[in-house]
């Protein structure tokens, strides 16, 4: 008799890594320019390492070569529970909370971040993944007639398989689950994020594109997708010019900090459009209407830099300079009267997480910048409707970060708890 076939555990962060891979080898097959920028990316990193030596500062080679985000939007709170749920057992947690809808370029949504938040989870694969939701009560947006078709609409889909999202709870209350099961699991939960091939019902999508893009993306179709997913480089500036010479457009200069000799902080991004894609659209009649081919751009490209994470201070400190930098010919020379240019004067100043204030040792930057976030969302419209400036009676709508932890019956953890935390704890 031979003996019975031991099974292996797969822990959470290895289903985590797992989860990512299998996104990205998902995304690379029916995206073509994001298999050109994992490539290039890759090189960057290689070369970056050559070149300086210093690449474990900021995170392990293996991790930042691994290391995506990727990006998703949902209707309602209904389906930010369920997302939750099934990320919960990739160990990927709520953190932060994200109005879009107050930014420079506003965006109908608010958003959080699931992702990892120990340390060795983060080490092992910082997966994340940016999570939006329609703010279908928001008035400048949405009258109440509209309101009620999108909720009515959102009500009729489902986003996940029960089935799936049951094997998710288990799994997450377990840790993990058997390497056979894993496999089946990471499967279905990637599948469910691909962009749907069903027909488009036309009129609708179109009365939402009259509202927001970013509605008719979300609420004109009958499922969710990964609208991108982003590989991190080294040197985000030399990624730039090499995409550019392969002949990928990129959109936008990088956002976020401008490239200085001091330490790298917080978020530097920037993306390409991806090409057009084939849909079906249906058109209105009786009996459903005629099916015509049409063609969407809803998936792009993206790539980012991550430095040190600020403390508030820190980041006050950011944001005056940012508002300073804003079209002045020289951003590095504004940036130097704000930040200092070594790692020790800002673990000195207090302006960034170190741990146990080691400049040696800066806790990576783990989340996203609203101005970023809106400027990559705008980026990639053809166009989208301007509101007006927010107004006292709907500035929130009643969406606040309390409102989305009851809505998820979650704790939305706070990126600074989290970073002070990082910066406290022994090295292992
Ligand atoms: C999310 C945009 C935010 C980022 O990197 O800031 C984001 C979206 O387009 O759905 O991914
Ligand atoms: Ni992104």
């Amino acid at each position: 008799m031979s003996p019975p076939k031991r099974q292996q555990k797969l822990v959470t962060w290895q289903l985590r890594a797992r989860f990512a891979a299998e996104l990205s080898a998902r995304y690379a097959r029916e995206v073509p320019a994001y298999s050109t920028l994992v490539e290039v990316s890759a090189q960057v990193n290689r070369d970056y390492v050559t070149r300086n030596g210093d690449t474990e500062r900021l995170g392990s080679l293996e991790r930042v070569t691994a290391e995506r985000h990727g990006a998703i939007r949902v209707g309602n709170p209904a389906e930010l529970a369920a997302v939750a749920e099934l990320f919960a057992a990739f160990g990927m947690l709520p953190v932060g909370y994200y109005d879009l809808r107050s930014a420079d370029s506003p965006v109908p949504v608010v958003s959080t971040a699931f992702r990892p938040i120990d340390a060795d989870e983060l080490a092992n694969n910082p997966f994340r993944v940016f999570t939006s939701m329609l703010a279908t009560r928001d008035p400048r947006y949405f009258d109440a007639g509209l309101c009620a078709r999108v909720e009515a609409f959102l009500a009729r889909r489902r986003l996940f398989d029960p089935a799936l999202l049951a094997q998710a709870r288990v799994i997450a209350a377990e840790g993990g689950c058997e390497a056979d099961e894993a496999e089946a699991f990471v499967a279905a939960a990637a599948a469910a994020f691909a962009l749907s091939r069903e027909p488009i019902d036309k009129s609708w999508y179109d009365e939402l594109s009259r509202v927001s893009a970013v509605a008719a993306d979300i609420a004109g179709v009958s499922s969710t997708h990964i609208n991108h997913l982003t590989p991190r480089v080294l040197d985000i500036d030399d990624l730039y010019r090499r995409m550019t010479e392969r002949g990928i457009t990129m959109i936008d200069a990088i956002q976020g900090p401008p490239r200085t000799d001091g330490p790298d902080v917080l978020l530097r991004q920037t993306s390409f459009r991806a090409l057009d894609e084939s849909r079906q659209f249906r058109a209105d009649g009786p009996g459903g209407g005629a099916l015509t081919e049409g063609k969407l751009r809803v998936r792009f490209g993206e790539v980012e830099a991550r430095g040190v994470a600020l403390t508030p201070r820190g980041r006050d400190r950011y944001d005056a300079a940012m508002a300073r930098l804003a079209g002045d010919p020289d951003p590095a020379q504004v940036w130097s009267r704000y930040f200092p240019s070594t790692d020790a004067e800002m673990a000195a100043e207090g302006l960034a997480y170190y741990r146990r204030g080691d400049p040696a040792a800066p806790v990576v930057y783990e989340d996203f910048l609203p101005a970023s976030a809106a400027g990559i969302f705008r980026s990639n419209l053809d166009r989208d409707t301007q509101v007006g400036a927010v107004s006292e009676a709907t500035a929130d709508s009643g969406y606040n970060v309390e409102w989305l932890a009851g809505a998820l019956d979650r704790h939305i953890y706070d990126p600074y708890a989290l970073y002070e935390s990082l910066s406290q704890e022994v090295p292992a």
